[in-house]
């Protein structure tokens, strides 16, 4: 892949975000959702690549665009494989709370894992704990291992974990080990990623979320030499022999980091929509003007570069709300 290439899906996950963000706090999730699909499918356009959406907003049949299989870019250029979310986190937006951003994950085509869009079971460390855990470990154990690595106490131990119902039983158990827990309501992708980040104090992710965002999380995982392992928790007949037909032949199978990203190169760009731990949301600053802040990074490189941008959407007139 070019590396020029990073620096073109930032300025789609840039234009996604500037449009999601004008929905910001008005209690409409799908039409944030529909503007940042819209942006992100018109910006595909003028990329230099030949890309293939493997991860998207669904089937040719349930979605006008972004669509599994649907083909991007300019047709010159490197031959890729594009997942996305274009908002991750489309309640977070319609409420304005924290932590929404729009997010794309690239590698050469064959190896991203082509996931259904079914629950998986996830968990995410970083770099000073990668090959020491393990997905089928007791909670207990992998808080001790990540304790060591990490070099913290117990009690000094964070771990995320979405707040759902289904997570009551492990949030009691890190509670009873003694670490602490920190609950997110939506956005796996950039919870995953703050365990890779010491600088958020964040050191294990755990839990069940979506199978998407896990592959897409795992290309940044991946980027921030962390680590990641996974299992595909199909609920019924209907989504195993999805499974399977997407080249899984054990549905519920281990997936380790190089199931979910089989190359070395793979790049992930993000662009806050709201504001985030990792990233800020998308400021609209008077005169016309929109500040982005986005992370971009590569494995191949391993480079991560964060990259703030200022905006004069008079310039850009469709990037405003209303076109
Ligand atoms: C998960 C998670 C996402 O939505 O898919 C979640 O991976 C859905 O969980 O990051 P529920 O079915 O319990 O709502 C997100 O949080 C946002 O898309
Ligand atoms: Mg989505
Ligand atoms: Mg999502």
């Amino acid at each position: 892949m070019d590396r020029e290439l990073a620096l073109e899906l930032v300025r789609v996950t840039e234009a996604a975000a500037i449009k999601s963000a004008h929905w910001m706090g008005r209690g409409k999730k799908n039409e944030a959702d529909d503007a940042a699909t819209t942006a992100m499918r018109n910006v595909f356009d003028t990329v230099s690549m030949n890309g293939t959406v493997v991860i998207g907003e669904g089937e040719l049949d349930e979605a006008p665009m972004l669509y599994i299989g649907e083909n991007l870019g300019t047709g010159d250029g490197p031959n890729v494989d594009i997942a996305v979310d274009p908002l991750e986190g489309t309640n977070i937006v319609a409420k304005g709370h924290n932590n929404a951003m729009t997010v794309i994950a690239a590698a050469e085509r064959g190896a991203l894992l082509h996931a259904p869009d079914m629950y998986m079971q996830k968990l995410v460390v970083g770099e000073k704990a990668a090959g020491r855990v393990h997905l089928d470990d007791p909670i207990e154990k992998t808080i001790e291992i990540v304790a060591e690595a990490n070099n913290k106490r117990i009690h000094d131990l964070t771990v995320i974990i979405q707040e759902r119902p289904r997570h009551d039983e492990i949030v009691k158990r890190v509670q009873n080990m003694g670490a602490r827990v920190k609950l997110f309501g939506d956005g796996d992708v950039g919870a995953s990623i703050a365990t890779c980040l010491p600088q958020t104090g964040i050191d294990i992710f755990i839990g069940i979320g979506g199978a998407p965002e896990g592959v897409i999380s795992a290309a940044a995982v991946k980027s921030l030499g962390g680590d990641m392992q996974a299992r595909l928790l199909p609920q019924n007949d209907e989504e195993r022999s999805r499974c399977m037909e997407m080249g899984l032949d054990d549905p519920e199978q281990l997936l380790t980091m190089n199931d979910l990203v089989k190359s070395d190169d793979a790049i992930f760009a993000a662009t806050g929509v709201t504001e985030g731990e990792l990233l800020n949301g998308v400021r609209f600053l008077g005169g016309d003007t929109a500040e982005t802040h986005s992370i971009v990074m590569r494995s191949k490189t391993r480079t991560v570069r964060f990259i703030q941008a200022n905006h004069h959407l008079d310039l850009k007139p469709d990037l405003r709300e209303e076109s």
